[in-house]
């Protein structure tokens, strides 16, 4: 199968043509343009022949006419072998650019297409691709189409029959979507399976699965008392580690049924874990395919953040059974509908199973550090895009995190109940369809009650609103002035106002009290909100649990500030607070090149009181203790110098690290002595812990550099160990190297732990990080080939402000050269990294000119795949 990119399509308009530009600017597909499909296709039999080098594909799909248009079968590098109507051979066909067209005479027929393919030559994994030996499909976005000629579209649902033989000792276990309806032997040692998918679907949630592997089997009994097959399939040697994984799949189905009122559908449930995979997982219908990292886990080679992770992803997929499956999208501009609202319910899921406080915190800052700077840049969308190139580009933390909040805003308006029932009516009124985000929207406002007419308007405008806040005060009554305005995006130069749902409390300072949260919902762009009872001037509490995704500018005092930080009864409250004393701090100190001394003490103080404070748990006390990130500081800027903002942010934590050293030490000592467990407690212990190794490496070095070779050398389990060797590796000296050699040799062959080698070396604050990640480039262990690897390299640095944005450039060419070598292997994961070079135009001067002329320099480059053509163009765009 040919696997280079598509061919190239004509400039729709030449003389707006940019001459430094090649001449391969790919068509733009718009939401505008949706027609429904002019063909169904009722029944779909598909026929693999499975080789890894060489499989054929017989396909024969039963059409029925639904518009006047000939038959269009999408195809991406597929050649059709032979071509059939109703059992005879057929001439009256042609292609058009990839896809393959037929004149159909009637109303209904058969069409047989047979198509070759080279999986082990598939290196974009898209379709068909060979990873360890094994054969599976990635079908998500449009994958489908290289696999076999298809309408590869998501509004049209086909019930699937696949057939599939090949050699039995090189592939023993033979997997597709649905239940195994047949199987049998062949000759020469072949073997073969049938299965049969019942339920309707889109070709984006077919797959297939051949190869040598074992199972963790276990069963679920649904609410309506049948059993369900589940079976996590691993290469041998990985069984033991998939417990974890295991018990958060039935933990999800029990929550399914009991929150959102959702059962599961078929009688089996299978998961595959795969080391080559583009992304997290794919929620296949009845086979999801997963990402080696979201399966595989224990204490010794994975992080408490990776338990989260792998809690968190097979949720999420799981629950794409009801919202992507069940219900799919109409076409891609429709994304958020199955990928936000999935989000938001992997979200209230792991709360439950966690500190609900703590989930809440970690989820803004993802919003905070991956999704505002996306809004803010030359690649901001609305949650529902109006436009793409290349829809991969466009699974985005915009259309999945933005898209979450917004629908958690719906929640918060409405309430939990009424939030139920309008979720109840969505999945029964569009139960087998392919929906649309109106569809969830009007479902949602009819069975809640609530008018969304305006508040449809988050689906439409790209950018984070800002809003500010004020409070007046006059005799007993305290009056909240509000504002908004929405930023203009690209393509987007004027915004409305929209429903701004906030929570407030105001705290009587003396008491520490406030009578009551209300919800004020601002929705235009002034509001003026009256509330009565307060004879003394209280303390603003605002948008608690961050009720809305916007940037608030409150006029709160310092004092406040410190007050929310120690008082406020709404943890995420408690959190903002404290942040937005350092990031105000922080900011001041990077605009006045000094920070505020008293500022400085306030924050001390703070410090020091969430050290003290006992009636915090620890997991709480950590993410109390992690100070605002870089991307989400440089935000707060017009223009950041991301070497300022990063000694600023240094400075603070050796001030905090030496000033509170005693208390940062007991803490370490304290946390030291908690048993490994997978329990609350000890996972807090083990985040302060680490946490204290970060401020003490700041602040006292030495100390730091012994306590973490020792945490190091007791380790017995990844958390401790991680954290240790982050520390160790950006002090540098000798425990530096002796600890990186150790965790290599220790885990040799485990590529998800070394994965984590390469990180910590690229992520890390050591001043020549960049000669590092030049000389791990170089390692036996690095490969281009498979996306985990590329990731725990250059994404690491990427996203190290340090290295990337080292005021030589170096940071800015190298990922200029790795975007040019890996788009003809993986365009997905190339066009990944452009977005930091995208910020240019919010870093200063220097560096700016910097990461323009190396996107240039990608730009000019002939051959680009759609996916990094249209990153690329759109990151130097004028807009
Ligand atoms: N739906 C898939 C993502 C597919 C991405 C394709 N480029 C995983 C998920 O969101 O659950
Ligand atoms: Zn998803």
């Amino acid at each position: 199968m040919d696997i280079a990119s598509r061919p190239s399509e004509p400039i729709a308009n030449p003389e707006t043509a940019d001459a430094a530009v090649p001449p391969q600017a790919p068509a733009t597909v718009r939401r505008a343009d949706y027609r429904p499909p002019a063909w169904r296709v009722p029944e779909t039999h598909l026929d693999f022949a499975l080789g890894l080098d060489a499989t054929t594909v017989v396909t024969t799909l039963k059409v029925e006419r639904a518009g006047d248009e000939p038959l269009r079968l999408n195809g991406d590098g597929l050649a059709a072998r032979r071509v059939a109507v109703d059992g005879v051979a057929a001439n009256a066909w042609h292609m058009d650019g990839d896809d393959l067209v037929i004149d159909l005479p009637g109303d209904a027929h058969e069409v047989t297409v047979e198509t070759a393919l080279n999986p082990a030559a598939n290196t974009k994994l898209m379709g068909l691709y060979a990873s360890n030996g094994m054969l599976c499909t990635q079908c998500e976005a449009e994958g489908f189409r290289r696999i076999a000629f298809f309408p590869d579209r998501p509004d049209v649902l086909s019930v699937y029959t696949v057939r599939m033989s090949g050699p039995k000792a090189q592939f023993p276990i033979l997997l597709s979507n649905g239940n195994n309806t047949a199987s049998g032997e062949g000759e020469d040692g072949s073997h073969w399976a049938e299965w049969h998918d019942p339920w309707p679907k889109p070709s984006y949630l077919f797959a297939l699965v051949a190869g040598d592997l074992v199972a963790n089997s276990s069963t679920f009994t649904t609410m309506s008392g049948r059993e369900v097959a589940l079976n996590i399939w691993v290469r041998d040697g990985d069984q033991a580690r998939t417990s974890h994984a295991m018990d958060a799949l039935k933990a999800s189905m029990k929550w399914d049924e009991e929150t959102f009122g959702r059962e599961y559908d078929l009688d089996l449930f299978n998961i595959v874990a795969v080391s080559d995979f583009n992304m997290g997982a794919m929620e296949n219908k009845g086979l999801n395919v997963f990402n080696t990292r979201y399966i595989l886990a224990d204490p010794e080679t994975a992080t408490d953040m990776d338990y989260d992770g792998i809690e968190g992803v097979v949720a999420h997929e799981y629950f794409h059974n009801w919202s992507g499956n069940r219900i799919t999208c109409r076409d891609w501009f429709q994304l958020s509908l199955k990928e936000g609202f999935t989000v938001l319910r992997d979200q209230l899921f792991s709360q439950d199973m966690g500190s609900p406080a703590v989930k809440r915190i970690e989820d803004v800052r993802i919003l905070r550090s991956a999704q505002f700077p996306e809004d803010s840049g030359p690649l901001a969308h609305p949650i529902r895009p109006d436009s793409y190139q290349e829809i991969s580009n466009f699974y985005t933390s915009t259309v999945y995190n933005k898209g979450a909040e917004v629908i958690r805003m719906m929640r918060t308006m409405a309430g939990e109940a009424a939030f139920r029932k309008g979720t109840d009516l969505y999945f029964d009124r569009h139960d087998g369809e392919a929906a649309t985000c109106e569809d969830f929207v009007k479902a949602i406002e009819d069975g809640t009650g609530l008018d969304l007419a305006h508040f449809r308007k988050w689906y439409e405008q790209a950018g984070t609103p800002r809003v500010t806040a004020r409070l007046e005060h006059d005799g007993t009554t305290a009056t909240l002035v509000l504002t908004q305005t929405v930023p203009p995006t690209p393509g987007q130069p004027d915004k409305a106002p929209m429903p701004i749902p906030l929570r407030v409390a105001l705290f009587d300072r003396a008491t520490k009290a406030h009578p009551g949260e209300e919800l004020v919902v601002l929705d235009g762009a002034e509001g003026r909100f009256a509330f009565d009872g307060f004879a003394t001037r209280p303390v603003l509490s605002i948008n608690r649990g961050f009720s809305a995704p916007v940037a608030i500018e409150a006029e709160q005092s310092v004092d406040d500030l410190v007050f929310l930080a120690a008082s406020d009864d709404d943890p995420f409250a408690r959190y903002e607070a404290l942040q937005m004393l350092v990031v105000r701090h922080l900011v001041a100190a990077v605009e006045n090149g000094s920070a505020d001394a008293a500022e400085g003490a306030a924050i001390r103080a703070a410090f020091a009181a969430i050290l003290a404070d006992e009636t915090l748990d620890d997991l709480m006390r950590g993410e109390l203790l992690i100070l605002p990130g870089e991307a989400y500081l440089a935000e707060q800027l017009m223009v950041a110098d991301p070497g300022a903002i990063r000694t600023a942010r240094e400075a603070l934590k050796a001030d905090l690290g030496a000033a509170l050293s005693d208390a940062f030490e007991a803490l370490h000592a304290r946390a030291s002595a908690v048993p490994y467990s997978l329990e609350a407690a000890a996972r807090g212990a083990r985040k302060v812990k680490t946490q204290a190794l970060v401020y003490l490496a700041a602040g006292r070095p030495a100390v730091a550099a012994k306590l973490a070779k020792a945490q190091y050398d007791a380790a017995d389990n990844m958390t401790d160990r991680q954290g240790a060797l982050m520390t160790l590796a950006g002090l540098g000296g000798p425990e530096r190297e002796a600890a990186l050699e150790d965790f290599h040799a220790r885990f040799a062959g485990n590529a998800l732990v070394i994965d984590k080698w390469f990180s910590l070396q690229a992520g890390s604050l050591h001043p020549d990080v960049l000669s590092h990640v030049e000389a791990l480039a170089r390692h036996p262990d690095f490969t281009m080939s498979n996306p985990n690897r590329v990731r725990a390299l250059y994404m690491a640095m990427a996203v190290n402000p340090g290295a990337f944005h080292d005021a030589s450039g170096r940071g800015y060419a190298m990922i200029a050269d790795l975007i040019l070598a890996l788009d003809p292997i993986n365009p997905q994961t190339a066009a990944r990294f452009v977005a930091p070079l995208g910020r240019w135009r919010r870093i200063e001067p220097g560096r700016a000119a910097m990461m323009r002329a190396a996107l240039e320099r990608i730009a000019a480059a002939p051959g680009l795949s759609r996916d990094t053509y249209e990153q690329v163009t759109k990151s130097l765009g004028s807009d």
